[in-house]
């Protein structure tokens, strides 16, 4: 038992969340998360609608008798899902728990709060973690340049983000991007977070259903092999580095740059299903960060999260030592 603001907040045995996952969130991760002591997200747009994510839920439900949190993302779209009423299936079904991204989740804090429900915003930047806080969010989760998905266009890594963030938020913080092991627990933690998240490391587990060449191709990256892609577009995101992403950022390093329209039927998000349910690496978009060089194996979810509070406790032990003058020097530096 690891004892935060974080744990407290949410239930949970260790302050270590499984944030939201397009196609990756559903309730074979969710749960084993939840059952391993962390907090687990059911993805709910990964649902093609609101009564399957209900499903979804009942599913979880059946699976852990622990928490578990939906998050939903709310992102710009010509024609956008019905988000409230995935919030709606989400309350009704019991769920107390929400992590909301992409944009802010002013229009829907009302209702959660109604219902007693916990939301966690994420976010990639300091201002809008501030602006989330007085709308009357419950926790701040934020995202270093490091993450996968939308790491937003400022680009600062979790080292300073983190810090920048625990100095300004009063409500409590969670390190999210480049986390990964028990040494990035430790690091987030000194830093002033109370919990981590973690989207890539989860997916290079044996309980992440996804097929097993994509986590053979996660576990043979390096920190070096992701792309920034839609950077031109003004919508960054971190991806593997593959003949797909390849593709889009040289298309929009091309003269003159490129409309969303050029890249679209590369990024759609139906190949980055396929290429995820396949195996096929460099079919579609594979959503990953930099802590891919730091991924070694694929562990079960269990076994990652004991692994990281008990390497996080020695890093942490270590570290004090040295400033003790107890421990021995590193013979390896
Ligand atoms: N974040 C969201 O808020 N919504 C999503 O739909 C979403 N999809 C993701 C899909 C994948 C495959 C991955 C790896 C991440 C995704 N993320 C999404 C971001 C994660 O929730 C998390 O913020 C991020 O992965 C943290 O960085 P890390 O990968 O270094 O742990």
């Amino acid at each position: 038992m690891v004892h935060t603001r974080v744990t407290d907040l949410l239930g949970v045995r260790y302050p270590i969340i499984q944030g939201g996952m397009q196609w990756v969130g559903r309730a074979e991760l969710a749960s084993a998360v939840s059952n391993a002591g962390g907090l687990g997200f059911l993805t709910a747009l990964t649902q093609p609608s609101p009564e399957a994510l209900r499903e979804e839920i009942a599913r979880c439900r059946s699976m852990t008798d622990k928490p578990f949190g939906v998050n939903l993302t709310i992102l710009p779209s010509t024609n956008p899902p019905p988000y409230e009423a995935y919030l709606d299936a989400a309350l009704d079904s019991g769920v107390r728990i929400l992590e909301t991204a992409g944009r802010s989740p002013k229009e829907f804090i009302a209702k959660a709060k109604e219902a007693g429900a916990v939301i966690v915003h994420k976010c990639t930047a300091v201002r809008h973690a501030l602006s989330a806080e007085r709308a009357g969010v419950d926790a701040i989760s934020i995202d270093g340049f490091e993450a996968a998905g939308h790491p937003g266009e400022d680009d600062i890594g979790g080292l300073v983000l983190f810090a920048a963030a625990a100095k300004a938020v009063k409500v409590p913080l969670i390190a999210s991007g480049g986390i990964g092991t028990g040494q990035g627990l430790a690091a987030a933690m000194m830093l002033g977070a109370e919990g981590v998240n973690m989207g890539t490391r989860f997916c290079a587990t044996r309980e992440a259903p996804i097929h097993e060449d994509i986590k053979r191709a996660l576990l043979n990256a390096s920190e070096r092999d992701t792309n920034l892609i839609f950077r031109t577009l003004r919508n960054t995101g971190r991806v593997l580095k593959n003949r797909i992403s390849d593709e889009v950022v040289a298309t929009e390093m091309r003269p003159g740059g490129c409309e969303f329209a050029d890249i679209q039927p590369l990024v759609a998000g139906s190949r980055g299903r396929t290429a995820l349910e396949t195996g096929a690496v460099d079919e579609g978009l594979v959503w990953a960060s930099q802590v891919i060089g730091l991924v070694d194996d694929i562990p079960t979810c269990a076994e990652l999260i004991e692994r990281m509070i008990h390497d996080c406790r020695e890093a942490m032990t270590r570290g004090l030592a040295a400033f003790n003058n107890l421990g021995s020097p590193r013979s390896d530096l």
